[in-house]
């Protein structure tokens, strides 16, 4: 590290506050810090103004029916269509030339579709469709990687009023059979394969396994051949559907996009609860596309002209709101990449950025600490001058990692947003307005305007700035979940029993617990300390172990950790701390002595980790969070729960081995 790197670091290790640059506030879209006075007086009419940003076909009589709590209702009597205002609309107003999206192959191949090459295939897509049988209101099950047919297929489930179920494509066959069957969903799109760090990979043969399971049969499929020469030569079967033929087969067909109610559902995303079924989250058309849409002007600053990335996988709520809908209402240009971040080099995702001219990144804490650990010679070498914006979501992010990100990737002139949200939210409820505010590394930021947030302690009474409660939303907003997909009960038991008097119909008296504890500071900052699952208790102190964590990951050598609580027979339960090395550093007594220290530092002597264990890997699902339930049980000497969400199995038994080694 040269040596005006190292004051740099020292510099902004010291900083706790940055300001915006006079440069991104002049042109941000949002920048008149009256917007939260505004949005708190006119609410929740304020709320149209994330419904101005659409065209109504028919335009609602009500912002919001609040009449039976929690069942709320958004622009009722309004009348759109999702389509229409990701497409048509643009193609209508002189942008059928302008790129909507750009599309790279692991391998460099590109795809680029104008919003006119997007209404052409989303029409005949539709067409097809309507053809194969699905009506309005006909789940849709898309199980589909990074390929352009993804968002084509949502856009035309939409336009013909077909909610769409997207699977992650990583997810196993027997996770597509559950989705399938709890949809009730009898039509899938689907995919040969595709490339992962090189080499084809069978989705047709995951696929073919989830559909022998499915309980009340499936009336067609749709494949799409991704892999060409390099496919595995399965035959479609008698009711599945080359992508390509049925495409041919309409020619230039249209579709008239179907008018939607507001409260229609738009689309179905199952996500994993802490037991036994996964939650099918139901969004609806008017109040999900208005917030996406909203927050994406507002917060991530989208303006027509720009090219933005968002490198999550559409398979999880972040790609739906932020790759598909918010990006493509707004008429910008959205970009999608199919591959790994260090495919074939770690360099990817820097070549990308330089190759577009990317405007705004928007990626999780954990790829940043991975490109963190790989060094920042990788983005140095690109030139990223284009990026006006940086964001983060999934997790909280230390402070380290997003002075890193805010440094080595934003060359200190992009604002970071760390926004916090749920695929429940629909969309951003917690962060900076990067043109109004300033951001404090660690701290996602303060509500939203027109977001009514609090921390409270059990009883539901408000606790004092600093110290640790829970997260709970005490007003209904546009993009939240209507229920739970044919399950109202666990709606109301998921997220409002918690903290509502559930006799009422007072929606005051309704709170929504999206299970997350937080504290909040004197500028009403709040700082998401993780689920209320990872909050330990040692010796009736309340720690997070994501602030343990960020403690640790601040150590020089550190690059990645997780803690969790194990118990322990006088604390109750005692800071276990499992951690990654940075390339070039070595594990061993010098570097735990340094962690517990930085911990001591950092918290004070209460959650001074009771062990620490160096490990390659750390157990994480497919889309990157870390098990931290699977570590718990190691701590605990506990049998193992389920490993099969996964994406590395293999890496608890060497964990496991390490702590009895250990203890
Ligand atoms: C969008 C998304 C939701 C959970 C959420 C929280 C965690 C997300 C965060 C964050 C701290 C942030 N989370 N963003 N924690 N800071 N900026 O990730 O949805 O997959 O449903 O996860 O992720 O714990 O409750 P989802």
């Amino acid at each position: 590290m040269a040596q005006g790197d190292t004051e740099l670091e020292a510099r902004l290790e010291e900083q706790d506050e940055f300001e915006p640059s006079e440069e991104f506030v002049a042109q941000a879209n949002v920048s008149d810090s009256d917007i939260y006075d505004e949005f708190e007086e006119n609410w929740p009419v304020c709320w149209e103004r994330a419904a101005d940003l659409l065209d109504w076909d028919e335009e609602y009589d009500e912002v919001l029916d609040d009449s039976n709590p929690p069942f709320y209702e958004w622009f009722t009597g309004g009348e759109l269509n999702a389509c229409y205002n990701c497409v048509d609309r643009h193609v209508e107003n002189g942008d059928k030339n302008r790129v909507a999206i750009k599309w790279e192959g692991e391998h460099g191949e590109t795809r680029t579709y104008t919003y006119q090459d997007l209404y052409r295939e989303v029409n005949e897509f539709a067409a097809a469709l309507r053809d194969l049988g699905v009506e309005e209101d006909d789940v849709v099950t898309l199980y589909m990687p990074m390929v352009p047919e993804l968002p084509i297929a949502m856009l035309a489930c939409a336009r013909i009023g077909a909610p769409h179920n997207v699977v992650f494509a990583g997810f196993s066959a027997e996770a597509l059979a559950t989705r399938m069957n709890a949809a009730d969903s009898r039509f899938l799109v689907t995919c040969d394969g595709y490339y992962r760090r090189g080499d084809p990979l069978d989705h047709l043969d995951k696929t073919n396994e989830g559909l022998d399971s499915v309980d009340h049969g499936v009336d067609a499929t749709v494949v799409v051949d991704r892999l060409g020469d390099d496919g595995f030569g399965h035959d479609l079967k008698g009711n599945q559907h080359d992508w390509d033929d049925l495409l041919d087969e309409q020619g230039g067909e249209r579709v008239e996009p179907v008018e939607r109610d507001a409260e229609d559902m738009l689309f179905l995303m199952y996500t994993s609860g802490t037991t036994g079924q996964p939650k099918g989250v139901k969004h609806t058309t008017g109040g999900y596309l208005s917030y996406a849409t909203w927050t994406s002007h507002a917060v991530l600053d989208i303006e027509q002209e720009d090219t933005y990335w968002c490198s999550a996988d559409i398979g999880w709520i972040t790609g739906h709101s932020y790759i598909v809908y918010g990006p493509l209402a707004l008429g910008s240009t959205t970009v999608m990449y199919e591959g790994t971040p260090d495919f074939p080099n770690r360099d990817r995702m820097w070549d990308i950025v330089e190759k577009y001219a990317v405007d705004i990144f928007y990626t999780a804490p954990t790829a940043i600490r991975a490109f963190m650990k790989w060094g920042s010679k990788y983005p140095a070498s690109r030139d990223l001058s284009s990026l006006r914006l940086l964001g983060t979501v999934g997790e909280p992010i230390n402070p380290r990692a997003w002075k890193w990100y805010y440094e080595h990737i934003g060359n200190e002139d992009c604002p970071v947003v760390d926004t916090w949200w749920q695929t429940e939210t629909g969309g951003m409820m917690i962060t900076t307005l990067p043109g109004v505010k300033n951001m404090k590394p660690g701290s996602a930021g303060p509500p939203l305007p027109g977001i009514d947030a609090q921390i409270v302690d059990t009883n539901g009474d408000e606790v004092k700035p600093g110290r640790a409660g829970y997260l709970t939303v005490n007003k209904p907003w546009p993009g939240m979940l209507r229920t739970l997909y044919n399950n109202d009960e666990r709606y109301i038991s998921e997220y409002w029993e918690e903290y509502s008097d559930t006799d009422s119909d007072d929606p005051d008296d309704w709170v929504y617990f999206p299970e997350d504890g937080a504290k909040v500071d004197e500028d009403d900052y709040i700082t998401v300390l993780g689920r209320v699952d990872d909050v330990i208790n040692v010796s009736g102190h309340r720690l997070g172990t994501m602030e343990i964590e960020s403690a640790i990951v601040g150590v020089e050598g550190v690059a990645e950790a997780a803690v969790v609580g194990g118990n322990h027979e006088v604390k109750g339960e005692a800071v276990y701390a499992y951690v990654i090395t940075e390339d070039g550093y070595e594990e061993g007594d010098d570097l735990r002595a340094r962690i517990i220290e930085g911990v001591e530092d950092a918290i004070g002597p209460i959650a001074r980790p009771e062990q620490v264990v160096f490990t390659p890997e750390l157990p994480k699902t497919r889309s990157g969070k870390i098990m931290r339930r699977l570590l718990e049980d190691v701590a605990n000497g506990a049998e193992l729960g389920n490993t099969s969400t996964l994406r590395n199995p293999e890496i608890v038994g060497e964990i496991e081995a390490k702590v009895r080694a250990q203890s």
